[in-house]
Parts: structure tokens; C-alpha cells; sequence
């Protein structure tokens, strides 16, 4: 099931399986795009193309991984299948490099100096407390001036004037290695954005890899990612994207931007960031502009559920074979994790809360439940907190541990209390025999079609 090559294609999937809500109606892009966007996605009906959004000349599409329905049709496989699909596509062996073409489908059309305007772009603003419009869904692409290997990322990028964006970026990250590496040397870094590309791209660009990130995206698509030089930096950017914006960061320049709704559930703060001088925007004719809604469940799963389940699941598997499933609920902002076992071992659950916070330090809340838990339903996991929990027994605490600096309960250097919580059926206590279950229909037999 590799037919998916380019966001357009992407969205013809979608709405094959009923996973794609058009809107006609002209929406506003400052708040009323994002929070229908938002509920569409609350409301499981997929993503969302909006055709005609007010003071914009070209549709935007929001949320196309939003959800473990959305990441399978992505990645082309079943909801179970997600882990493993991206264990094998994390995995360094299976990379497979971007193929150099000479043309792109962007180079349709390009804008380059003075003619250039980003304020022109369909950019959205987002959150209520934003700080404005913000470019959050696009694709940073980077080279190491050291090893001249390919770098995917997530930068956002707050529109500052005509030809300038404000690009955030943490202090660990790729780029930051390799903006350093140019800082030194006094001279600027090349960076290309892409907007509106294969999810398996959005999806490779969440991932910390210690390669280029387009090999991954390779990896799941079964073949190298066709990519085509910019037209004023030296950097191959993928050819099938709708938009692409080529520009650099200056050395020793640094503007405010901010906030922006974070991914923990809350605004962020004011950053004294880069900036991005714009060189050049070319597009596809009729380009789709593609956004994340910040803060919310797509910007979850790609930076936290999909690249991080699979290193999860691998360090839990060490400590038993017995596990069945695992989940990072996007309501848990990557800080829980859900892991499912037919224990074998009444002490078995506790291990495996130890083994998943040594996985990822972000990873502060882990709970255990049995097979006959739905581990992607948080009703039915809150049912197991509920009634298979002892709150005097079942549950311990690592207090003085380190977590993410974000996480909304850690002190500044990210250290807080890590809990592991047992909610495992224990039958040696009581024995309540099989618990209540209707098995599923298939609601069509049942019900009138209406024609
Ligand atoms: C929607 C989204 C937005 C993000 N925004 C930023 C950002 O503004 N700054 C940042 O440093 N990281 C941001 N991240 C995280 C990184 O881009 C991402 O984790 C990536 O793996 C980092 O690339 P690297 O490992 O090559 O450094 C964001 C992630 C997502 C999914
Ligand atoms: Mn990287």
C-alpha cells in the first residue's frame, strides 16, 4: 500500500475512508480555522480541508495525523500495526536515502528578493493567546556544514515583516548544532521549509535520528524520497511539496517571538530566536498550504506518540515478552504512557512502570492494565484506574527524578515525581471472575441505510 506520494494523493485517501471533512464555508485564519479544525478532529471525522478561507487565495489543510486512524492511513497499515511499523522505519538499518531528480513539482512557480512577501502566505493564527500568525505544519530542512548530511525538523516560525521570520529552535536540537557551527565561523545557515508534503515526512521530521531524517520517510514508503535542489540554497528539499520557502539565518541575530500554544496544554513564553531571512517562495499552481493546530493532538503524535512508542515498547519488552500493547495518549501530552501485559508475575507491572521511564525522561506517569483493556479508549482505562487500583498498594512514587523542563508540574530544571501505577486485575485479592463484555457488531446489518 505505497500509493501515497504527496499530500494531494494523501488527501484522496482520506477521503476515500471517510477521514476528510471539507469546508466550503470561507473561514476566518485568525481562531476560527483552528478551532474548527480542532473539533473536527475532537469529533473523529478526520481531517480538514478548508477550500476557501477568507483573505487567503489557497486552501489549507490541517490534522492529517491527528489520530491513530489517520496515522494508519499514513503509514498504510492497521491502528495495531502503527508500533511496528515505525519500529522498522526508526530503525537505522532500514533507511533509504532521498533520490536526487532534476525538476520539482514547486518549481512551478517562484518569487525570489524583493518580489517576495510571506504576509501574503495563508498563515493562520492559531491559539487564542498566540502571539500571531505562526507557520507551525512546515518542514525545516537542514544540512550539517560538518558532515553535509540532510537534517528534518519542526521549527515555528512567526511571521516578523515581508521577507523575516522569528525561527525557534531549542538548544539541542540538530539545527542549533549546526547554526553553532556556522555562528563560529561567522556565517549563515541555509535552511528550506516545505509546506504541504507525504505524511510519512511530516511523520519522519517528528523523529530524533541521528541520520537525515529522510531516510525514514523512505523507509516507510519503501523507496527513496524524490528530492530537488532549492533555487537559492544548496539543499535538497522533497520535490513533491506544495510550497517551499528557502532563505538563512544570520549569525548572531536574534529576535523575540512568542508565544505559542505548546504541546503540554498551555502557552509558552517569549524566545529570543534566530531569524529566518526568506530568499525565495515557490509553489505548486493551485498549492495547498498545510498547518498543525498547535497544542494540539496531531502536534502530540508526531512529536511524541508515534517516534517514541516504538523505544518504549522495546525497553519494556526487555524486562517481559508478556507485554501486549503500549500507547502514548496524545491527552498525556507524552508525559503517560499505557502499558497492557498478561502478567505472569504479581511484581511484573511494577518492573515494566520502571523499565518505560528509563526509556524517555519526558515519561513521568506510566499505568499497567491487563488485555481486556482498551488501551487507545481512555473511558476504558479510567475504568481500570477505577476499580482494579488499591490506592494504598497499587501505585508508587519516585519524587526528585528528571522529567522535561516543560512539564507543567517540574521545576525549572525539570525535575518532579514520577508515578507508576499498577491497575492489573489482582484475583488473589478478590475474585470478581470474567469482567462484563458485549462484543462489537457490525452496525450496518442493523441498522436502516436510508435508500
Ligand atoms: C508540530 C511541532 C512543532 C515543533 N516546534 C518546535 C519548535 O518550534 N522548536 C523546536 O526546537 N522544536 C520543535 N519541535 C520539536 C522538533 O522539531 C522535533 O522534535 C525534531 O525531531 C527535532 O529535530 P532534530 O532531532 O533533528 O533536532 C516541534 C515538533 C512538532 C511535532
Ligand atoms: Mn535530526
Amino acid at each position: 500500500m505505497n500509493q501515497i506520494h504527496d499530500l494531494r494523493n494523501f488527501i484522496s485517501v482520506l477521503e476515500q475512508a471517510g477521514q476528510l471533512a471539507r469546508i466550503n464555508k470561507p473561514v476566518n485564519l485568525v481562531h476560527e480555522l483552528a478551532n474548527v479544525a480542532a473539533a473536527v478532529q475532537r469529533q473523529g471525522r478526520g481531517a480538514v480541508l478548508f477550500e476557501r478561507p477568507s483573505t487567503a487565495d489557497w486552501p489549507v489543510f490541517a490534522g492529517a495525523v491527528g489520530s491513530p486512524t489517520l496515522a494508519a492511513l499514513a503509514l498504510g497499515c492497521t491502528v495495531s500495526q502503527i508500533t511496528g511499523t515505525m519500529s522498522r522505519a526508526l530503525d537505522p538499518e532500514m533507511g533509504i536515502p532521498p533520490r536526487r531528480m532534476t525538476t520539482a513539482a514547486w518549481q512551478e512557480n517562484c518569487i525570489t528578493g524583493d518580489d517576495v512577501d510571506v504576509r501574503r502566505l495563508p498563515i493562520p493564527t492559531h491559539g487564542l493567546h498566540d502571539g500571531g500568525p505562526f507557520i507551525t505544519g512546515g518542514i525545516t530542512i537542514a544540512k550539517d556544514p560538518v558532515s553535509g548530511r540532510g537534517n528534518l525538523s519542526y521549527n515555528r516560525m512567526q511571521v516578523l515583516g515581508p521577507r523575516t521570520f522569528g525561527f525557534n529552535v531549542n538548544e539541542w536540537r540538530h539545527v542549533m548544532q549546526f547554526y553553532r557551527a556556522q555562528e563560529r565561523k561567522g556565517e549563515p545557515l541555509e535552511i528550506a521549509i516545505a509546506i504541504g508534503v507525504d505524511p510519512a515526512i511530516s511523520i519522519a521530521a517528528g523523529a530524533r535520528y541521528e541520520d537525515d531524517e529522510l531516510r525514514i520517510a523512505g523507509a516507510i514508503r519503501g523507496e527513496g524520497v524524490p528530492v530537488c535542489k532549492g533555487r537559492t540554497v544548496n539543499i535538497d528539499v522533497p520535490a513533491q511539496a506544495e510550497i517551499v520557502i528557502e532563505g538563512h539565518l544570520p549569525p548572531r541575530e536574534r529576535r523575540a517571538e512568542g508565544p505559542l500554544a505548546e504541546f503540554h496544554g498551555y502557552y509558552g513564553e517569549l524566545w529570543e530566536s534566530p531569524v529566518l531571512m526568506v530568499t525565495a517562495v515557490s509553489h505548486r499552481t493551485n498549492p495547498i498550504f498545510q498547518t498543525i493546530i498547535p497544542g494540539h493532538d496531531e502536534h502530540i503524535y508526531i512529536g511524541n506518540v508515534l517516534p517514541r512508542e516504538p523505544l518504549l515498547l522495546r525497553f519494556v519488552r526487555q524486562v517481559s515478552q508478556n507485554v501486549t500493547g503500549l500507547h502514548i495518549p496524545p491527552y498525556g501530552n507524552g508525559f503517560a504512557a499505557i502499558v497492557q501485559v498478561a502478567k505472569s508475575n504479581p511484581g511484573e507491572p511494577k518492573n515494566l512502570t520502571l523499565a518505560a521511564f528509563t526509556a524517555h525522561v519526558n515519561i513521568k506517569k506510566v499505568i499497567v492494565v491487563d488485555p481486556d483493556v482498551n488501551i487507545y479508549d481512555p473511558a476504558d482505562v479510567l475504568w481500570a484506574l477505577t476499580n482494579r487500583v488499591d490506592w494504598s498498594r497499587d501505585f508508587f512514587t519516585i519524587p526528585g527524578a528528571q522529567g522535561h523542563e516543560m512539564d507543567p508540574t517540574a521545576d525549572k530544571r525539570g525535575v518532579h515525581t514520577k508515578i507508576g501505577i499498577d491497575a492489573t486485575y489482582k484475583p488473589e485479592r478478590r475474585d470478581y471472575g470474567e469482567r462484563i463484555r458485549y462484543p462489537d457488531v457490525n452496525l450496518s446489518e442493523y441498522l436502516e441505510t436510508g435508500d
